[in-house]
């Protein structure tokens, strides 16, 4: 028999979790709760059942039977989508993380300020969670096997799960005496919007010391195969890795030919061919007479293929390779250009730390400015109101004498399905700076949402459209809109879009990002903190930038403060 039943009863355990996660009506939760127990428990499959059959369950009413029959027809539950997008960035990517659940999701969030995947498999490594209430070891167990199957069933990984284990392993390797150079390559180097696996390059003329290094690092859990120059293992956080060992003076071949994309590499091992060359891991040389032209460094065998180092966030074969031959490179945003962050959350809504403490993070970035940009009164469960909002504005005014930097007060709006915004006109103007962003109604037509975006996108108070598409990498696919008209009106409009930082956002993506560049749009490169830890993910916005062929000039926050506020003034005065 199907076990469909399962997969319905599933989703109403979840939607049952997170409606009391937003704290809604418990005769609500109690409701889909019951339900999924009554549908796990019934003989019949669920599959074939029409609305009227599924209402006739006991225990299943005629407005969840409706749920479970879109469910089963589309796949999704709109309602469930929305209920997932409204709760914080910091426990929505654990709700992701499989064995956890939403009860404990929340648990952990709450009760050890974990707000990202690397600070779960630190805390799971370290043993900590077990000391939670309703845990023990048995449930880290379990945990870490649920982690496990799901990376060997081919998921990816988010970015910075792989960059964290990454680095932690060239630092490892660097303290190695036979290890001369290191570093990570692959899709990684390129920072791609996930990982598939880590590529390890080391350089070292005792490869044979330098695999034992890495071996018996603490950080590797199991070592899968080894020959003389190439292991394959997994780390203790379940992260697969693929270790080269090269000889120091083929390292610029074997670093270009690990970091990919296979696409560039093909596409330069053509242009070599045009010169009589032939590139490969070991180097460049003449096809003639075999001797070597470049092996050490990247530079030079860009160089002697007629063309600058290609910076590897731009290796995908999208015309970076014409651009350096005609040495026509952008000059990429880089991270030391962001000013100042323009999307940070506080514990007043959904954040974990508080307004002192999210400002004494951003003056630690040496950030000029930071604007904070809690939630407005329509994401009902924040309860954000009006007196809220303005003694969050007093106090951030009493902090401004003594802050090192420049206090912008501002709030991530609600666009509504008719583009409409939380709040009147005259208390928006209120604000120095407004965010306005889409977290709920994602399945709307494409013509409908295009107005949706642009009626706020046009709105003299906005300023930054946080995440456009309202993606979530792995769960929720982009809106629909029409990208080149809602660009063309942004670009006039004097309306940023976001970069959002966060690593199952990267919202904008780095192709439309491109594509919105090209239309004259600019960008606010954001992390969307709610933790004093996701200021460092500024990282992730910036490499989706550089993916994107983004210039710094075109990043509202690489800007001093004084356009800065001309920009948010939108021709009339703030
Ligand atoms: P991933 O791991 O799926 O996120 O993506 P990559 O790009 O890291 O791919 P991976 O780990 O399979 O290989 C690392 C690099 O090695 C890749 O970016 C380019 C190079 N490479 C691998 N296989 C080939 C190949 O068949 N031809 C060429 N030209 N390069 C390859
Ligand atoms: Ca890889
Ligand atoms: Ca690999
Ligand atoms: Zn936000």
């Amino acid at each position: 028999m199907t076990r469909s039943n399962d997969m319905v009863a599933e989703a109403l355990r979840e939607f049952a979790e997170l409606l009391s996660i937003a704290g809604e009506d418990q005769f609500r939760v109690r409701a889909y709760e019951k339900a999924a127990r009554a549908v796990a428990e019934d003989p019949v499959a669920v599959d074939g059942l029409d609305e009227k059959a599924l209402d006739d369950i006991p225990g299943v009413g005629s407005h969840i039977a409706a749920k479970i029959r879109e469910l089963l027809s589309t796949g999704r539950i709109g309602d469930l989508d929305d209920l997932r997008a409204r709760v914080p960035a910091g426990l929505r990517v654990l709700l992701d993380v499989p064995g956890l659940g939403p009860r404990r999701a929340r648990q952990v969030y709450e009760e050890l300020g974990i707000a990202s995947l690397p600070e779960l498999l630190d805390a799971l490594h370290a043993e900590r969670l077990r000391t939670l209430r309703g845990w023990g070891p048995a449930s880290e167990e379990n945990l870490r096997v649920a982690i496990g199957q799901a990376q060997q069933a081919g998921a990816r990984m988010q970015i910075d799960v792989a960059l964290d284990v990454a680095e932690g392993l060239v630092e490892g390797m660097r303290r190695c005496p036979a290890v001369d150079l290191v570093t990570y390559a692959g899709s990684l180097r390129r920072m791609c919007e996930t990982i598939g696996d880590i590529d390890l390059l080391v350089a070292s003329t005792r490869p044979a010391d330098a695999m034992d290094a890495f071996a018996t690092s603490p950080l590797v859990a199991n070592v899968s195969a080894r020959g003389s120059t190439k292991c394959t293992a997994t780390t203790t956080k379940g992260v697969h890795v693929d270790l080269r060992v090269v000889a120091p003076q083929v390292w610029g071949a074997a670093l270009l030919y690990f970091t990919g994309s296979k696409a560039h590499n093909i596409h330069l091992r053509r242009i070599a061919q045009h010169l009589g060359l032939k590139l490969s891991e070991y180097g460049l040389e003449r096809i003639d007479t075999s001797s070597s032209v470049a092996a050490a460094t990247e530079e030079e065998i860009y160089g002697h293929l007629g063309m600058p180092w290609i910076p590897p966030t731009l290796r995908e074969d999208r015309g970076e390779i014409q651009a350096a031959l005609h040495d026509d490179l952008p000059r990429l945003v880089e991270t030391k250009d962001i000013r100042g962050d323009l999307h940070v959350h506080t514990d007043l809504t959904d954040g974990l730390a508080s307004l002192e403490d999210m400002v004494d993070a951003a003056r630690r970035h040496r950030y000029r400015y930071v604007a904070i940009t809690d939630h407005a009164p329509l994401l009902h469960m924040e309860r954000m109101t009006d007196e809220k909002a303005l003694a969050q504005r007093r106090v951030l005014r009493t902090l401004q004498p003594k802050a090192g930097l420049t206090l912008l007060h501002g709030s991530e709006l609600n666009i509504q399905p008719d583009g409409s915004l939380d709040w009147d006109d005259e208390f928006l103007a209120g604000f120095d700076v407004l965010v306005a962003s889409i977290h709920s109604h994602f399945t709307m037509s494409r013509d409908e949402m295009s107005k949706r975006l642009i009626r706020a996108i046009e709105h003299p108070a906005v300023n930054i459209i946080g995440h456009p598409t309202a993606r979530s990498i792995g769960h929720r696919p982009p809106i629909e809109f029409d990208a080149e008209a809602v660009f063309e009106v942004a670009a006039r409009a004097g309306t940023a879009l976001e970069i959002n930082s966060f690593p199952d956002r990267l919202d904008l993506n780095d192709e439309l990002a491109r594509l919105a560049q090209d239309h004259g749009v600019v960008f606010a490169i954001s992390t969307d903190a709610h933790s004093t830890r996701h200021l460092d993910n500024i990282r992730y916005g910036v490499a989706t930038a550089q993916r994107g062929w983004i210039r710094p000039e075109n990043v509202i926050n690489t800007w001093p403060l004084g356009k800065l506020r001309t920009f948010f003034a939108k021709g009339g005065r703030r």
